[in-house]
């Protein structure tokens, strides 16, 4: 008997994958060329992956970074900012991937507004607060008893008043069947809400560990090029940088991108409505940063020849699972040397996975949003993200297996942080601990560094320097500054502590 294939006999695979016994010498001989093929291929990959690991691989005298912090503080969007500095041409390499992620951003923020809308009838008033333990941090009594801080919880007549200035009332009816041809005319670009998500996250879900349910692993932008061409692209970089957007007929993101042009003026007009308007101002539709920024750009974003900018880059909102690795150059007194960042997924069912990479760490990047003061994460809806960021900032604060890493402290998003201000969020009514401090920028900011100061110096038996910086990292330049600094500080630890000076 002839041997069938390359595949073993004792294989159970063999029999189901056993060719027909009709099979010509013709057709034999083009199914054993295509079965080496694919076999030649797919040692080239594993090849390809052994280098890629190999090159990753951190050598003695690279330097270590880990960018830490809860999910959504900019950690995935610093190092956006450090591959911008360092590597350019990379980030250049994926704009065109970026396209998905900004569309989805898109198609998912309409789709939470339409929801929103549809549940304002039947709306309960959720702006009631959070036990908070946020007083264990905030002044809270030295017994260590944490007293919920927040007791302004509306009451029945606040919920009747609320109700009864509802943005529906007056022009009810003609307001909501507007919404509701809007709705109808949008449905079919929600629609592609779950194909852009699969295409996305690869068909990878993770439950209860973050809002939009997509994650993504590094090496994601190849996906996005690779699935609509119908073969493995994107590993050899010349190869994808070839390729220019225009080239790429992906035609999922193609069929986005016609509705998306068709819908402008119906987004836009969902955006400017009223109802919408009032909904947000009352805080009943609470809306991410990024579907903001993307909305107010929407004619642009919508265009049929949309590219997304650097800037839109720095606004997309696509969530980290697990760990990821990025290398970078960094040139510095005419010496280079290997950076290795480690960008990790910040939602609190993922943060075990950091502890592996704690060992040998030279420097710690933690990001703590400070605009974050009238949210609560995702995960608990009773934390609020500012203690959620002090509990956490105290383990990597006591971590003995960090003990020895440069510590940075990033306090982000000052920019939300000042707009939210600005529009007369009072910090009072989230954190009662605040009292009657004055509720302006200078303030606030002095206010949270120094409960962060204070969680160190408590954790410090090292006596290490803690580096903060008020940054807001879609900043470019302001960003660009403050990594050249703490390369500068992160480089004097490394020079004593390899004693390579
Ligand atoms: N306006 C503003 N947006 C920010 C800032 N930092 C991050 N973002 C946005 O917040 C979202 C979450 O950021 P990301 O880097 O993905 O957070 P991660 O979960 O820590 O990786 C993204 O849409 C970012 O563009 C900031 O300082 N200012
Ligand atoms: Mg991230």
């Amino acid at each position: 008997m002839r041997s069938p294939s390359i595949y073993s006999q004792d294989d159970p695979l063999s029999e189901a994958l056993k060719p027909p016994e009709s099979e010509t010498e013709a057709e034999r001989e083009a199914r054993l060329e295509q079965e080496a093929e694919a076999k030649r291929v797919s040692e080239q990959i594993d090849e390809e992956l052994r280098l890629e690991r190999e090159s990753m691989k951190k050598k003695r005298g690279d330097v270590k970074l880990l960018l830490l912090g809860q999910a959504e503080s900019g950690k995935s969007t610093l190092q956006r900012q450090f591959q911008l500095m360092y590597k350019p041409h990379s980030l250049e390499q994926e704009r065109a991937s970026w396209r998905t992620v900004i569309y989805f951003n898109v198609v998912r923020s309409i789709k939470h507004i339409l929801n929103t809308l549809e549940s304002w009838d039947d709306y309960v008033d959720d702006d009631v607060a959070f036990d908070s333990p946020i007083s264990k941090y905030m002044g809270a009594s030295r017994s260590g008893t944490s007293s919920p801080v927040i007791t302004n919880l509306p009451s029945e007549n606040d919920r009747a008043h609320s109700r009864s200035a509802s943005p529906f009332q007056g022009n009810a009816e003609t307001s909501r069947s507007n919404i509701a041809s809007l709705r109808r005319r949008l449905s079919p670009l929600i629609g592609t809400d779950a194909a852009l998500a699969d295409r996305l996250s690869g068909g990878i879900t993770v439950s209860g560990s973050g809002k939009g349910g997509v994650f993504v692993r590094s090496g994601w932008q190849a996906r996005t090029i690779e699935n609509p061409l119908g073969r493995r692209r994107g590993r050899n970089p010349d190869e994808l940088s070839a390729k220019k957007p225009d080239d790429i007929h992906d035609a999922l993101v193609q069929d986005v991108s016609h509705m998306l042009d068709a819908s402008k003026d119906d987004i836009r007009e969902l955006w400017a409505h009223a109802t919408v308007k009032e909904l947000i101002a009352k805080r009943r539709l609470k809306l991410d940063e990024w579907s903001e920024f993307f909305l107010r750009h929407i004619s642009r974003v919508a265009a049929s020849d949309y590219v997304p900018s650097t800037d839109d880059i720095l606004h997309a909102r696509i969530q980290t699972m697990g760990v990821a690795e990025h290398v970078f150059d960094v040139n510095i007194h005419g010496k280079s040397v290997s950076w290795h960042l480690f960008d990790v997924g910040g939602a609190r069912g993922q943060r075990h996975t950091w502890v592996p990479y704690f060992d040998d760490a030279n420097a710690i990047i933690f990001v703590a949003p400070v605009s974050a003061f009238d949210q609560v994460i995702f995960e608990d809806p009773r934390t609020n993200r500012i203690d959620d960021s002090l509990q956490l900032f105290t383990q990597i604060c006591s971590s003995p297996l960090l003990k020895n890493a440069h510590l940075v402290l990033f306090l982000n998003k000052t920019d939300l942080l000042r707009s939210k201000l600005d529009n007369g969020l009072r910090v009072k009514k989230y954190i009662t601990s605040f009292g009657e401090r004055m509720n302006d920028y200078e303030t606030v900011v002095q206010y949270f560094r120094a409960h962060f100061l204070q969680v160190h110096r408590r954790n410090n038996e090292n006596r290490r320097v803690l580096y903060t910086h008020f940054t807001s990292v879609v900043d470019t330049k302001a960003t660009q500054r403050i990594i050249g600094n703490v390369r500068d500080s992160i480089f004097r630890g490394y020079l004593q502590s390899a004693a390579l000076v």
